[in-house]
């Protein structure tokens, strides 16, 4: 069977991260593509050279052509600008808009039978406009936010209880953004749901209120104290989770920005839900059961994706 290929678009912090994690697992061949000339030649060549020293029979390539992507199964595209100390991920809608234009029609003549997994800022927008500029079907076209959210989430809870983290299961929902939706009835320690650990003294409900505040504001945290971008690692990590799942058809339901056809009250947008992830991209949403308040929060969470939404049809009247 021939390799799997993997298009990297973008190959600065996160996109030379992903190569690293694609070679080291295997995944398939690589090709990193950016506009910066040398930028994906020389990760390329870096990381290939350290594939002896862990067995991996990958080539890795850099271009800065689109017919470089030619044939990929998946693309994960981080092309554009991140944050800067000061930034809210609304600020980068602009000139990311742009960049996601000339992404998707690369794709579309390119790599149009690929899983395309956005992780490009503002997250909810910049999948929705992807999806139009490449021309793919909505279920081969998913958004990387709910992973890593529900990974900072979840950290935070191991760190507080001391359990390991291969027994917590958290969610989080909605836009990648302050108005993104921790679960907290949904997510459990120990098979114990969050409100049941508050119950038998694991946490204050003051702590757990901690916690969720923290996840939501976790990506500034990081962008604080970097203070040159935003975190590479674990969006890096959640994308290629999410690669796998499609490539190797695990069916994994992770939280993703997946396009919704009235699931949660929700249509015709991408936003955070839990997404089965298989050899068809997204084959199924899973809709959690949720009470009057995560209604109202997801409600909220939904509304300032629209806004962000409404502005990129304000930039570039084509998009519907
Ligand atoms: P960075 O290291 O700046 O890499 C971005 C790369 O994109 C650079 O190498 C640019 O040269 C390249 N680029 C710019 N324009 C184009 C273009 N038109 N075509 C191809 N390449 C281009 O940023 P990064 O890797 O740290 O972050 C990338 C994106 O991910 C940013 O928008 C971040 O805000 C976003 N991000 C999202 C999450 C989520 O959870 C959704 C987390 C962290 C970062």
């Amino acid at each position: 069977m021939a390799r799997k290929k993997i298009a990297l678009i973008g190959s600065g912090m996160i996109g030379g991260t992903l190569a690293h994690i694609a070679a080291r697992e295997e995944l398939g061949d690589v090709v990193l593509f950016d506009i910066a000339e040398g930028l994906p030649q020389g990760k390329g060549l870096d990381i290939a050279e350290s594939t002896p020293v862990y067995n991996s029979s990958v080539d890795l390539k850099g271009a800065n052509d689109y017919e470089g992507i030619a044939g990929a199964d998946v693309c994960i595209v981080t092309a554009g600008v991140p944050r800067k100390p000061g930034m809210s991920r609304d600020d980068l809608l602009g000139i990311n808009l742009k960049v996601m234009k000339a992404v998707g029609e690369g794709i579309k003549t390119h790599a149009p039978n690929a899983f395309v997994i956005c992780i490009t800022n503002p997250l909810d927008a910049m999948v929705w406009a992807l999806q139009q500029f490449s021309g793919l079907p909505h279920n081969k076209v998913v958004g990387m936010a709910g992973v890593l959210d529900s990974s900072r989430f979840a950290y935070f809870l191991s760190e507080k209880t001391g359990v390991s983290v291969a027994d917590i299961h958290a969610w989080t929902l909605g836009g990648h953004g302050d108005t993104m939706v921790p679960m907290v009835r949904h997510s459990t320690v120990g098979g114990l749901p969050l409100p049941q650990l508050v119950a038998q003294g694991w946490m204050t409900q003051e702590e757990l209120d901690g916690i969720v505040d923290r996840t939501r504001k976790g990506g500034g945290e990081i962008v604080a104290l970097l203070k040159t971008g935003s975190a590479y690692y674990a969006p890096a990590e959640s994308a290629i989770s999410m690669a796998k799942s499609y490539l190797k058809d695990q069916k994994r339901v992770v939280p993703a920005a997946a396009y919704c056809k009235g699931q949660f009250g929700v249509d015709g947008i991408y936003v955070g839900v839990p997404a089965l992830i298989g050899a068809d991209g997204v084959e199924k949403i899973v809709e959690f059961d949720l009470n009057d308040d995560e209604k109202g929060m997801f409600q909220n969470s939904v509304d300032a994706v629209n806004g962000l939404i409404d502005a990129c049809k304000g930039i570039d009247g084509s998009l519907k």
